[in-house]
């Protein structure tokens, strides 16, 4: 079995500069990750086999990004027990408020862990993803908790016009 735990999967190349912001976290984390391209849409048989295999594979986390008609998130949380984690990709037509209904609003039973809109959300998708790894292993907790604190050090007491 791989020691890859985390997929990032994507409905388009154009979701990349959005779910890029994960991949950048799980670096910092020094978690192994995979990325794929994998629409609900325009490659389903694709999708179903990613999801029939992941458990299979060790995948402990799938970060699902997409955008507009945003199914895929969902559709993977129908075919894996793995928790899935979704971002809306901002989107030019709507901003983003199509991808985060399409994503959020899952029918009891296929749980999708929908996070906030764009890039701000696709980073909260790698720290979500470190957090539950962090449940089983002590390393990454330690250094987790050290991310975290170096962001809250990072923040100024007061504001500044600089
Ligand atoms: C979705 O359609 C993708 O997730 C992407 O956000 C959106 C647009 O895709 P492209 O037309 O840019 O490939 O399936």
């Amino acid at each position: 079995m791989s020691d890859i735990k985390v997929g990032i999967i994507m409905g388009s190349q154009s979701d990349w500069p959005t779910m890029k912001e994960a991949a950048t976290i799980l670096d910092e984390l020094g978690i192994a990750y995979e990325t794929k391209i994998v629409s609900a849409h325009r490659t389903p048989d694709r999708l179903w086999s990613y999801g029939k295999t992941a458990a299979e594979r060790g995948l402990h986390v799938i970060i699902a990004g997409a955008g507009g008609a945003a199914h895929l998130p969902g559709m993977m949380a129908s075919k894996t027990r793995i928790p899935v984690v979704g971002v809306p990709v901002q989107t030019r037509a709507l901003s983003g408020v199509d991808s985060l209904y399409s994503i959020v609003q899952m029918p009891k039973g296929f749980p999708v862990a929908t996070m906030a809109i764009g890039a701000a959300g696709a980073a909260n998708a790698g720290l979500m993803a470190a957090g539950i790894l962090a449940v089983s292993d002590p390393a990454l907790a330690q250094r987790l908790d050290a991310w975290r604190e170096a962001l809250s050090a990072s923040i100024p007491d007061e504001p500044s016009d600089d």
